[in-house]
């Protein structure tokens, strides 16, 4: 095992990346921390009364658990006071939150889910927190408009999933690597480097309890699927649907596979069932870093200009070739 732990590794990568300043390495580090915080929570679960609901809702209408509220307040503790950011943007907050002025301030932006996937946490199932890192365009006093930029914009994402391990994933754009979370030291150790999604696949991801709303293009491709060896295909295909953005995501990266959040007539109000700032376009800059794709269905995602902070979007990614084959599809 490479021993490497976050901190060395960040040092290593700033000789060879500018892109990764003092300031972005202290804010991956204390996202690692936050995430080592948050993953502590979650393990302890029902022995320390954090599991169930908050009695709230988020912006999204979605009821939150107490742990999306915790996680969400390890992240803004841990992160306000360090001098690196200007304001942070969440899921579970309303509005975007500006680092009070007290402390001292900095040209970054991050952005997360705090708790991905949270309906799983009552049942012991994998979730993960997501996070993503914008600059301020300017000096100008700090405003929702500064995080409305295109994924490609991003000067850094990653997750960390909470499963039989704590991993987490990163990338500057020079690739994507994976930590292991060693326990007894409390450090994330670099276990792989340069992950890698294979160009095709057998294993899809999708809520096949949603295939009555579906749009023609998706009814067709996971036809074919469910074909297998006797339909156009010509092979046989697996399913997997954690219903943990991050953990199918984790399973993708590691594997190979294609995960789709489609629009449908149920969710075409809204634009989709994701949210385009902190869950797809980190995730799409992962998969993408990793040779994979990652799409609307019909556009690139990381292309997008945002509109809202909560907007969402269609989510079709993983595999290059069964990625571009459904975007196909969508645009015959
Ligand atoms: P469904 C979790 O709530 C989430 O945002 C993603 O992590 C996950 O992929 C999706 O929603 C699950 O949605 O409709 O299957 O519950």
């Amino acid at each position: 095992m490479s021993g490497i732990t976050l901190s060395r590794y960040l040092v290593e990568q700033q000789r060879n990346n500018p892109a990764i300043t003092p300031d972005l390495r202290l804010i991956v580090e204390s996202v690692a921390s936050a995430c080592k915080a948050i993953g502590v929570a979650i393990g302890k679960g029902e022995l320390a009364g954090v599991l169930g609901g908050a009695g709230s809702e988020n912006i999204q209408g979605e009821a939150q658990k107490k742990l999306d509220v915790i996680s969400n307040d390890i992240l803004i503790r841990t992160k306000q006071a360090n001098g690196t950011l200007a304001a942070m943007a969440s899921e579970e907050m309303d509005e975007i939150y500006l680092i009070p002025t007290e402390y001292p301030q900095g040209d970054y932006l991050l952005l997360f889910d705090p708790l991905d996937g949270s309906s799983n946490i009552d049942v012991n199932i994998s979730v993960g927190t997501i996070f993503s890192v914008l600059k301020k365009a300017d000096d100008n006093e700090v405003t929702v408009t500064d995080f409305l930029q295109p994924g490609t914009a991003q000067v850094c994402a990653g997750y960390a999933v909470y499963g039989p391990s704590t991993q987490m994933v990163l990338t500057f754009g020079q690739g994507v690597d994976c930590f292991t979370l060693d326990r007894e030291l409390g450090e994330f150790i670099l276990t792989q480097r340069q992950m890698r999604i294979p160009e095709d696949t057998k294993e899809f991801a999708i809520n096949m309890s949603n295939q009555r709303f579906w749009e023609s293009p998706v009814q067709r491709y996971i036809e074919e699927l469910l074909m297998g060896s006797t339909g156009p295909r010509e092979k046989d295909f697996n399913m997997r649907w954690v219903a943990s953005m991050v953990a199918d995501v984790h399973r993708i990266l590691t594997r190979g596979g294609v995960f789709m959040y489609p629009v449908d007539s149920k969710t075409r109000e809204q634009g989709g069932k994701l949210r385009l700032l902190y869950e797809a376009n980190p995730m799409s800059m992962l998969i993408e870093q990793a040779g994979g794709a990652s799409t609307t269905g019909r556009e690139r995602i990381m292309a997008l200009e945002p509109q809202k902070l909560h907007q969402r979007v269609p989510v079709v990614l993983g595999s290059k070739n069964e990625v571009e084959r459904v975007t196909r599809y969508h645009n015959e």
